[in-house]
């Protein structure tokens, strides 16, 4: 088989990569290990930055999100004793849309399955060679088959766990990567959310968010030690602890439920020292890990496949190599910039089970900055609602 662009992985960086190629009618195959289902079932991000929600409303997949999206202006934060809000609209002028990862997915396959494009799962033992080469090729089993595609640009949007990333000779060696001691235990339940806009707390039992996917469907999260198991955590054990972590006068307002989701998020970060090699790019998730706390995971992959859409089009059009030179530093300032908010949010709001308590202190003392410094929440809802590209 022979094609312009091999993507590798369907998760929503491919997709979105995806369905921007098909547009632009520059040929693509999108191959990923596993099923749409199981792609599907995974309940992750849920807070959009506009330029994400841009992408998807420019590339025609933003209907529903547009009438299903909620859009909020601000966002609260928490103590054990104290809450407070910061409002986005009047310090950055903008806002971020709650709509879930499973959506936004869901939204992407069913268009890219309306317009007929090539995606191939269940696809086994993927490999790429001779990206370092003009005509790279990515090798993979179907079904008992072993299948070739020769390319010109191969992109690696297969998350952490991928063949990617290890294909760039650099990120063996010098890539930055820590594994914090704390997980997310998070539960999905059919109950309205706690408030009308998302809540994260530093309690002193540690942090918890309280979140949503639309006024019927609230998503919990508390901090656990990474150990931890879902199995240990009844729904009663669950909405006991998460009341405890946010002062009396919000707590009680909590509705409670079955949950219809369970399952614990470790926390980890991880930079890849270079975003591409030759003819191979990386995005999303195979290129870095942000902790979840500021909500950067998803809108990153969606800012990585802004740049990298537009080196691919300089080279399919104008056989212009410039923007496939420049990507990884192009990318990686954006990424850095998130990964030091995520890092700030991760540490001001958690509590580290191996920090000292002068850190401590000072995490205190960041959270009461927050509170009362127009200019620190400035900067707090500038970096929330996204960075420019
Ligand atoms: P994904 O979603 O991991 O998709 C990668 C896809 O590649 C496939 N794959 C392969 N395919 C072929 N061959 C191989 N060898 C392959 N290896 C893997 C996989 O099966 C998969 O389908 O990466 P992508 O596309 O880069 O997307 C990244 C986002 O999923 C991730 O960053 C976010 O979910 C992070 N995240 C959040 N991001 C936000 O922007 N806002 C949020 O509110 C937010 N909340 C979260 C989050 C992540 C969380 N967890 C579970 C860590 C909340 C949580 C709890
Ligand atoms: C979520 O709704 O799943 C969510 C929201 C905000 C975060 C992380 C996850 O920072």
């Amino acid at each position: 088989m022979r094609t312009q662009v091999v993507i590798i992985g369907g998760g929503p960086a491919g997709l979105l990569l995806a369905c921007k190629l098909f547009k632009k009618q520059i040929d693509f195959i999108l191959i990923e290990q596993r099923t749409k289902e199981y792609v599907l079932s995974r309940i992750r991000a849920g807070v959009l930055e506009t330029g994400t929600v841009n992408q998807l409303v420019d590339v025609g997949v933003g209907d529903r999100l547009k009438s299903e999206g909620q859009i909020h202006g601000g966002v609260y934060f928490s103590t054990s004793y104290d809450f407070f809000h910061i409002n986005f609209r009047q310090l950055a002028n903008k806002t971020i849309t709650v709509y879930g990862q499973t959506e936004v997915t869901r939204d992407m396959y069913e268009a890219l399955e309306a317009w007929g494009a090539n995606l191939i799962f269940e696809a086994k033992g993927v490999d790429i060679s001779g990206h370092q080469s003009p005509q790279p090729k990515v090798t993979y089993d179907n079904e008992g088959t072993r299948y070739e595609i020769k390319c010109d640009i191969v992109v690696g949007c297969d998350g952490f766990h991928g063949i990617s990333k290890n294909k760039i000779s650099v990120n063996a060696e010098h890539s930055y990567f820590a594994q914090l001691p704390i997980g997310w235990l998070g539960i999905l339940s059919e109950t309205p959310p706690l408030k009308d806009e998302l809540i994260y707390s530093r309690s002193d039992r540690g942090f918890a968010l309280a979140s949503m996917r639309s006024d019927t469907l609230s998503r919990y999260y508390v901090q656990v030690p990474v150990t931890e198991s879902p199995e240990n955590w009844s729904d009663d054990r669950f909405w006991e602890e998460l009341k405890l972590r946010f002062p009396v006068h919000i707590s009680s307002e909590l509705e409670t439920g079955p949950s219809i989701e369970k399952s614990i998020a470790p926390l980890r970060t991880y930079v890849s020292k270079s975003m591409s090699e030759g003819r191979l790019l990386l995005c999303g998730d195979s290129a870095h890990i942000v902790p979840p706390t500021g909500a950067k995971g998803l809108n990153l992959a969606a800012s990585d496949v802004y740049y990298a859409y537009e080196a691919i089009v300089e080279h399919v059009n104008n056989n212009n190599q410039t923007g496939l030179k420049n990507y990884s530093e192009k990318a990686l300032k954006r990424v850095w910039k998130s990964m030091r908010f995520s890092w700030w949010m991760t540490h001001m709001l958690h509590l580290f089970p191996d920090s000292d308590r002068f850190t401590e202190k000072i995490m205190e003392s960041e959270l009461s900055q927050l509170r009362n410094s127009i200019s620190m929440q400035k900067v707090l809802s500038e970096n929330y609602t996204g960075l420019p590209y």
